[in-house]
């Protein structure tokens, strides 16, 4: 029976490209939800957008100099492209600086204040007088007075999960300029959580119980546990939108109040631009309300969207929120200021029409129940050893057979054995068992199941082995191809929401557009004899040790650069005299000798004509320079240090250098070639 679904996932904040991390706990598994409920005859509207307020979007514009307009625009063309190159089918990919959310949302606001659903209250907030600005939300960090985390945002701690008022915070520090905050009086409406306590108890400890997530559970209930306060949702900011109502001027809608309304106007959108009704798909009591989001958006959606929903009175609350836990890249967190991530238009250059490689490989490996690791030699292996060699293999070999054999021509099957029933019937429970997997949102499992069909196939193959019976028996080498393309094309349609890229070539492959979900369970032939299929393609290729070691360089490169980035310029040091100045004896000196100090890394033996003699002068130099490079080099010596024993050998003055970030060392040199001796002052 068809059931309506409004499927969303969250808005992803435009100020910067979107990672691997976010595929893996959002948009992949929504994918996959989104287009099986579609090939189960479903009604899906799939919504997604830009969430283009918000403090990041206001500190990267500063930063850059530019508008956060110039910020989201930017952003927003480069995210959209990205969910469109990895099949992600969002029906409407809004955003909510779009008029018809602000519209939304404006009037949302508007309700609820009408309502009397907020409570309106003068308090301190923490202000920056060198930026003449209120502080909240990223504006301001502090320690976390939940878990002691010294880096808590003003709205939440990324450590400990917990969502905060900038109050909250110990020792706050603006994020502009640094400073201690003052405090200062001003307006702001609140929405008052406390009342819809036992609501939300009530509602989901109780009516939710069995088929959440017990990662979401465990969340709201310690929320629930720690009691509700009234939380504002408006700020005094001024990017985001106004302030609808009576003594709103200058301030705007909390990010966190617009943003899950922006679910609402993309459906919105759509609707209109589909000539359909928005309306059941947000406030018809049969209709599925699913949340795909990462962990640290759990209150936003399980506690504060719903209390929003609830007093506006209207609408549909969600059916579940399958929140993911978090992925870690090689054993470190994913995080966008260290550059320590794979972006999906990297990703798509160095693989290109790859994508179903990476939603297969970061479904696999998905964070469903804990956080989890994203290697790229897991990443090797599961395309090396699963699809290359399970489901690639398979395909390759009926489809390479079927041309081979009978000119592409599926053949007639005669009497199917008794392993051909068994075979056909496993076949034929697949849907089954992919589905149940995907309903209770374990999508890992689920992609294991895709792939124990593949084995089925290759197991039969090498069972039957269809290549030695051509020979003597063509009547059973026939109905053993007859069923290998019986699996091919189940895989075809079962693949789809996993592999969308794959299914697709396979449809081709097979000159087959996908069955119904349900088709593969009840009808008994998918492919009939005497069906033309079409040319072979290469489903996957094998990934090479060396591909994977780009990758890790890659990464390590990307690290340092980013630590150089933002390497501080260190402090000036204390001011001397020019009498100090004038003791130290700098002479251009001419390296002449140079050989590896014995039982060292780092120490060259330099012999260097310093004008006044031929000295002397170890210095550790040895990773930047081979001794052929330096002999020749006018440098900059020190000439009058005391001499100093290194490694048994006297040294006799200093070379001047300088290092790169990168770790390079630079000798400080005269630009024209000159006279050894000459002072340097
Ligand atoms: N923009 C937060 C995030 O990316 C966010 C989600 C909004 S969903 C309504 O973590
Ligand atoms: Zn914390």
């Amino acid at each position: 029976m068809s059931q309506r679904y409004t499927i969303t996932a969250a808005l992803p904040y435009t100020n910067g490209p979107i990672h691997i991390g976010h595929l893996a706990g959002v948009y992949v598994p929504a994918d996959i939800y989104a287009r099986f409920k579609r090939l189960t005859g479903n009604d899906v509207a799939f919504m997604c957008g830009s969430d283009e307020h918000g403090v990041p979007i206001t500190i990267k514009a500063k930063k850059e100099g530019v508008s956060p307009q110039d910020i989201v625009d930017k952003y927003h063309a480069i995210i959209k492209q990205s969910f469109v190159d990895f099949g992600i089918t969002f029906d409407n990919y809004s955003r909510t600086t779009a008029q018809i959310h602000h519209d939304t949302a404006s009037e949302f606001f508007k309700t609820l204040y009408e309502k009397h659903e907020f409570v309106e209250e003068i308090t301190e907030q923490l202000y920056d007088e060198e930026a003449n600005q209120f502080l909240a939300d990223r504006f301001v960090t502090g320690t976390c007075p939940k878990c002691g985390h010294e880096e808590a945002y003003g709205d939440q701690c990324e450590n400990c999960g917990t969502s905060l008022n900038a109050t909250d915070l110990i020792n706050p520090k603006s994020a502009i300029t640094g400073n201690v905050p003052t405090l200062k009086e001003t307006k702001h409406w609140f929405l008052p959580l406390n009342k819809h306590e036992s609501f939300l108890r009530e509602w989901i400890l109780k009516g939710h119980k069995k088929d959440w997530k017990s990662n979401v559970l465990g969340q709201v209930k310690s929320w629930i546990d720690d009691g509700l306060r009234p939380r504002a949702v408006t700020r005094d900011l001024d990017w985001g939108i106004p302030v609808p109502v009576p003594g709103g001027e200058g301030k705007v809608l909390y990010v966190w109040f617009d943003a899950p309304i922006g679910y609402i106007s993309a459906t919105k959108e759509w609707a209109a631009r589909e000539g359909k009704d928005w309306e059941p798909y947000w406030k018809d009591d049969n209709t599925k309300l699913v949340h795909f989001i990462g962990k640290d958006n759990i209150v936003f959606h399980c506690i504060i969207f719903p209390s929003m929903l609830k007093a506006e009175g209207s609408y549909i609350l969600p059916d579940n929120v399958p929140a993911n836990e978090f992925l870690n890249l090689e054993g470190n967190k994913l995080s966008t200021s260290k550059n320590w991530a794979v972006w999906l238009p990297d990703y798509l250059k160095d693989f290109p029409n790859q994508q179903d490689v990476l939603r297969y490989a970061l479904t696999a490996n998905a964070p469903e129940t804990k956080d989890n690791d994203f290697t790229w030699k897991d990443f090797q292996a599961r395309n090396n050893n699963e699809l290359v060699a399970i489901f690639g293999n398979f395909i390759n070999r009926v489809v390479v057979l079927t041309h081979k054999y009978y000119d592409g021509i599926i053949p007639e099957a005669s009497n199917f054995s008794e392993v051909d029933e068994e075979t056909l019937a496993a076949v034929k429970a697949y849907p089954d068992v992919i589905a149940s997997s995907i309903e209770r949102y374990r999508f890992r499992e689920a992609s294991q199941e895709l792939m124990n069909l593949a084995r089925l196939g290759n197991k039969y193959l090498a069972d039957e082995e269809p290549w030695k019976l051509i020979k003597t028996d063509e009547a059973r080498t026939k109905t053993i191809m007859f069923v290998a393309l019986q699996i091919a094309s189940a895989l075809a349609t079962l693949s789809e929401p996993f592999l969308p890229f794959t299914s697709e070539k396979l449809n081709r492959i097979l000159s087959t557009s996908s069955n119904s979900w349900d088709e593969i369970s009840t009808k008994t032939t998918l492919l009939p004899s005497g069906h033309q299929i079409g040319k072979g393609e290469l489903l996957f290729s094998k990934i090479e040790d060396a591909t994977i070691q780009e990758q890790l360089d890659k990464l390590e490169a990307n690290k340092k650069a980013n630590e150089a980035a933002n390497k501080q310029i260190e402090p000036q040091k204390e001011l001397i005299t020019f009498e100090d100045f004038t003791k130290l004896d700098l002479r251009v000196g001419t390296i002449i000798a140079a050989e590896k100090m014995p039982k060292t890394k780092k120490l060259l033996v330099l012999k260097v004509d310093t004008g006044i003699d031929t000295r002397t002068i170890v210095s550790g130099i040895a990773e930047s320079f081979t001794p052929e490079e330096v002999v020749g080099k006018q440098v900059t010596v020190l000439v009058n240090l005391a001499p100093r024993k290194l490694r048994g050998l006297e040294s006799e003055g200093m070379i001047l250098m300088t290092e790169t970030p990168e770790g390079q060392l630079v000798f400080v040199n005269p630009d024209t070639t000159v006279n050894s001796g000459l002072k340097i002052s």
